[in-house]
C-alpha cells in the first residue's frame, strides 16, 4: 500500500508560534511520528508540505499517476477557501482522509467550512498530531 500525506500552508512553522493552538512540537517531530507509523504498518509512504495552492493541486493530481493508494491531507488555511483542492480530490477520486491539528468546529465562523472536507470519507480534528497517526490507521484498515 502506498500512502501520500499531504500539508498546507505553515503547518512547516509548528512549533515556532501558535503552541497554544497547535503545540509545542515541530514539523520536523510530525514528519518523523508519521515516518514511525508507515514503517510499523509496513506501508510505503510520503508526506508532501506546500504553502502553495497549485502545488497541492498538483501534488493530488500526480497521485492518480503514480500509485497511491489513499490520501490523508491538512489542507490547512486552504482547507476553508480551495474549491480548487476538493475538485482535484474529487478528479483523482483516491480514498481520503481530511485531518486538523486543532479543534476546527470550536474555533471562527470563517473555519466553520471544509471544501476539501467534501472529497474526504472521514475528518479528524482536535486530536494533536495523533489525528494523522488515526487517519493513517484508518486508511490502512480499510483499503491495505
Ligand atoms: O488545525 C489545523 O490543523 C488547521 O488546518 C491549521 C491551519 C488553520 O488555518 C486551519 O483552520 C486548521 C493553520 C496552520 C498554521 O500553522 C501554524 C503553525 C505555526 C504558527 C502559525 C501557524
Amino acid at each position: 500500500m502506498k500512502l501520500l500525506v499531504i500539508n498546507g500552508p505553515n503547518l512547516n512553522m509548528l512549533g515556532i508560534r501558535e503552541k497554544n493552538i497547535y503545540g509545542a512540537e515541530t514539523y520536523e517531530d510530525l514528519k518523523a511520528l508519521i515516518e514511525k507509523t508507515f514503517a510499523e504498518q509496513g506501508i510505503e509512504g510520503e508526506i508532501y508540505q506546500s504553502n502553495h495552492e497549485g502545488a497541492l493541486v498538483d501534488r493530488i493530481q500526480q497521485a492518480y499517476f503514480d500509485g497511491t493508494n489513499a490520501i490523508v491531507i491538512n489542507p490547512a488555511a486552504y482547507t476553508h477557501t480551495s474549491v480548487a483542492i476538493l475538485d482535484a480530490l474529487k478528479a483523482v477520486s483516491l480514498p481520503a482522509v481530511e485531518v486538523h491539528i486543532s479543534d476546527v468546529k470550536e474555533r471562527e465562523d470563517f473555519r466553520q467550512i471544509s471544501y476539501a472536507g467534501k472529497a474526504c470519507e472521514k475528518t479528524i480534528m482536535g486530536k494533536g498530531f495523533h489525528g494523522y497517526v488515526e487517519a493513517i490507521l484508518y486508511l490502512v484498515e480499510k483499503y491495505k
